[in-house]
């Protein structure tokens, strides 16, 4: 059977879609985690993380997901809590974690770095007296240093309660959780900051289009039409948060539509800023796209006509600062020497400070 696309705004998407079954919960516990970082008047950062699926069936046996591991996320998340903030990490289920990623059972699995420490043979040992021995692990000498820098900081995010986790899995959960945790934090005003870098899907399959079962495979080929994600980003500006300092990721795989397009984003949603990072690049390039400020004039005397249409030219409008890290090429071909997410942090947590104190 062939249906309509749908056309779904903001608006009606929240009104036709059911909401995840845990969002209430998931809330309260977003609304006291605020609340106790505003009374110690800590700036907030909500980092969203990891993809999201896109289920074809409502008894879920297929799904569209797309490539991201949750990388720029969660070490990001580590950076802002070394700034000082207190960090919302909403992540895709079983995506990386802040702290936890040095150690992906993927690429750095932890059982390979424990030993089991032998217990010293003693002269009246029996056969079995290892048994009774307590044994004991102990880290990998070459591991041990980098393992305690990170069991420390984790410690101390987690005994200060600094760190709060939220999951979700399809796009829905995504953009119900985003909404009414962005409008938590509207108690934060300017203290609030927004860091989207979870992989959006820009399709999906609403409610009343999908299929009760498991599609079955008699009919030969599948075809299906989904219909848009609706653009939340401009009520997200508008309605949910405003004061909140927010910044999306631009995500191409050709380099010569990233300017044009994070521009667009800008233009479209008058966020703060966007990062634009091209897919092949994104651990050692990314470009930070934000309007420029018109210039400021003495209190009492009005922008001129000719400043205000110079400043809304697009060639003229636009700050684009590129931030780019070494490749020791001779030693990791293809890996940086650094984590290009401490720049990227370091550099919105000065823009934020300057929004939070009216300087910006
Ligand atoms: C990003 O562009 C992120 O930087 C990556 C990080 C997903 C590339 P990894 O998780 O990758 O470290 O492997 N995120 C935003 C992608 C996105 O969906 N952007 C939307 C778009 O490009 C707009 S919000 O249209």
């Amino acid at each position: 059977m062939h249906t309509e696309p749908t056309t779904f705004s903001a608006e009606s998407y929240f009104a036709t879609q059911p909401p995840p079954p845990t969002l209430q919960q998931d809330v309260e516990k977003v609304r006291e985690f605020i609340l106790r970082q505003q009374q110690q008047g800590r700036n907030v950062v909500l980092v969203t993380s990891g993809g999201t699926t896109v289920p074809l069936e409502l008894n879920v046996v297929r799904f569209l997901d797309n490539f991201s591991a949750g990388t720029r996320g969660a070490t990001s998340a580590e950076y802002f809590l070394k700034a000082g903030y207190a960090v919302i990490f909403m992540h895709r289920q079983f995506s990386l974690q802040p702290y936890s990623r040095h150690y992906s059972h993927s690429t750095h699995p932890f059982l390979d770095f424990l030993d089991i420490e032998t217990p010293t043979p003693t002269t009246t040992a029996t056969e079995d007296s290892t048994a009774t021995t307590p044994r004991r692990i102990s880290v990998t000498p070459n591991e041990h240093d980098a393992l305690l820098d990170v069991l420390t900081a984790y410690k101390k995010v987690h005994a200060l309660g600094l760190l709060h986790t939220l999951t979700f899995v399809t796009v829905d959960d995504y953009l119900w959780l985003l909404r009414a945790v962005s409008k938590e934090m509207s108690a934060l005003k300017r203290r609030a900051l927004f860091y989207l870098a979870a992989a959006v899907s820009d399709f999906f399959l609403p409610r009343q289009k999908l299929s009760e079962h498991k599609i079955q495979s008699g009919k030969g080929s599948l075809h299906i039409e989904m219909d848009q994600v609706p653009k939340i980003l401009k009520p997200m500006v508008d309605e949910w948060t405003p004061g909140g300092f927010i910044v999306s990721f631009k995500l191409e795989t050709e380099q010569s539509l990233l300017l044009p397009k994070a521009r667009q984003a800008l233009e479209r949603y008058g966020h703060q800023v966007v990062i634009g990072n091209d897919l092949h690049r994104r651990k050692f390039e990314v470009v930070f796209v934000s309007k420029k400020p018109l210039p400021s004039l003495p209190p009492g005397i009005q922008q001129t006509k000719e400043a205000v249409d110079h400043a809304a030219d697009s060639s003229n409008s636009f700050d684009e600062v590129w931030l780019r890290i070494d490749l020791p090429e001779t030693l990791h071909p293809g890996f940086p020497v650094k984590e290009i997410e401490e720049d990227i942090v370091l550099e919105l947590v000065k823009r934020h400070g300057e929004w939070v104190d009216g300087s910006a």
